[in-house]
């Protein structure tokens, strides 16, 4: 990441992939921004909010492009900063030309995510959503994508905050309690303490649901058909993914190296790997390709394994992770799900069971949310039910601390306005 000594420099890059394409994006931010584009184009540059067509010209003076070339001044824009877009011709030439005159007239090339990282340095975006804007690039799936936009818009950010607040509203009420005297509180206090803990534990384990599936929509799954040689493997590969991907043929042990292909089950990213039929040999290359099935396996998210349990050995059939599936059922059926990549029989059957081993799915999360999340559940599960209320409430205090540090807030005063506001304890 940027060092501090470089974050006044002016910075360019190619923002669009790279590649044959109609159009593509060159950015320029900095102090510098419009000292830089002012040299490479033909006429005045447009004025800040605005956009213009221009020649663009090499150091030299040749015409290398003609671009529209958006201007945005600071704090406008998306860095915060002086800024200006090229939107040149795209192809393997013309972004590199325009990136190396802007290289040439003083900009230096961007760090990776530095954009972004100024973004988040000039206040227009928060960490949560430069991760937001990570995942919707990075996105497989279209469920990925919308679970991004929701983290953009905030989603991450409100849920963190209605727990934060459920938190010190709890930890307000165990305070006050603390505070007066028993036959003061309302008739039903404690019952309606311990309701409002539920609820908070509820919503916890709910949020921390929806952290392990984003973490696996970010992330992907990998599903690994295993099986004896000619089960069907590669032919329920091609079969699954709608395309002739892998190697089918009668001979036995055709599939050496391992194929693999992204494929969405449910809106999730799956990468399907192919593996070679599992069998003692004496050739070397193919003990090589068994070797890699048998440790793929062993890695693997879950296992579809198309020869029966006991014909594998080495545990590789058995688990919870494994679906067993009985292949070529137009031939002959049998034990597990009966599946035919002739006829296509079960093949929505074993769509619909990795979806649901995918929502069994253990994985975890290291995001400053799930562990944020996982923690205080822990803490209540320890101490929520504790008969001694002082100790309930110094877990509430700790949890909402753990929380306020995740959204951001300063819990004392936040936690003090909110005691003082509900139970108006003016006295
Ligand atoms: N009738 C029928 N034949 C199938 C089916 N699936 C595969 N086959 C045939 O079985 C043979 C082996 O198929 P592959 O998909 O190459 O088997 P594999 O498990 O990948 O084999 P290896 O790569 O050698 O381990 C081929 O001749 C396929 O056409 C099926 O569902 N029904
Ligand atoms: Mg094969």
């Amino acid at each position: 990441m940027a060092g501090l000594s470089r974050e006044g420099d002016t910075i360019a890059a190619i923002s669009t992939a790279p590649g044959k394409a109609a159009l593509a994006v060159v950015r320029l931010s900095g102090p510098e921004s419009f000292a830089v584009a002012a040299k490479m184009v033909d006429g005045a540059l447009p004025a800040p909010g605005t956009f213009a067509h221009r020649r663009i010209k090499d150091v030299s003076g040749r015409v290398i492009d003609d671009a529209l070339i958006l201007a945005f001044a600071a704090p406008k824009s998306y860095t915060g900063e002086d800024a200006i877009e090229f939107q040149c011709h795209g192809g393997g030439v013309v972004p590199a030309r325009v990136l190396g005159v802007c290289i040439a007239n003083g900009a230096r090339l961007a760090d990776r995510g530095e954009f972004t990282y100024r973004a988040v340095m000039a206040g227009k975006i928060d960490l949560d959503e430069a991760e937001s804007i990570l995942d919707l690039i990075n996105a497989k799936t279209v469920k990925a994508a919308d679970d991004a936009i929701s983290g953009m818009g905030g989603g991450r950010k409100k849920e963190a905050l209605r727990l934060y607040g459920m938190a010190i509203d709890l930890s307000a009420l165990m305070e006050h309690s603390l505070d007066v005297d028993e036959d003061e509180l309302p008739e039903g206090f404690f019952a309606m303490l311990d309701g409002k803990m539920l609820d908070f534990k509820t919503a916890l384990e709910a949020a921390l649901e929806r952290e392990r599936r984003s973490k696996i929509l970010r992330d992907g799954v990998t599903v690994v058909l295993s099986g004896p040689p000619n089960s069907g493997k590669s032919s329920l590969m091609n079969a699954l993914l709608g395309e002739n991907r892998a190697i089918v043929s009668p001979e036995a042990g055709t599939t050496r190296d391992a194929v693999d292909a992204w494929l969405e089950v449910d809106g999730f990213p799956v990468r399907l790997i192919d593996t070679a039929g599992l069998r003692e040999t004496d050739s070397p290359v193919e003990a090589e390709g068994v070797r890699r099935a048998r440790s793929m396996a062993e890695s693997a998210d879950i296992v579809v394994n198309l020869g029966a349990a006991k014909r594998l050995g080495n545990g590789a059939g058995e688990g919870a992770k494994t679906i067993l599936v009985h292949s070529k059922c137009d031939l002959s059926r049998g034990e597990g799900l009966n599946v035919s990549s002739v006829t296509g029989e079960g093949l929505d059957q074993l769509r619909t069971e990795i979806a649901a081993r995918i929502a069994q799915l253990e994985r975890p999360d290291d995001s400053r949310h799930a562990g944020a999340y996982a923690w205080a559940c822990a803490e209540i599960e320890r101490d929520g039910g504790n008969p001694e209320l002082v100790i309930r409430a110094n877990t509430m205090r700790r949890i909402g601390d753990a929380l306020a540090e995740l959204v951001g807030a300063v819990y004392s005063s936040d936690m003090l306005s909110r005691l003082f506001s509900r139970f108006c304890v003016g006295k």
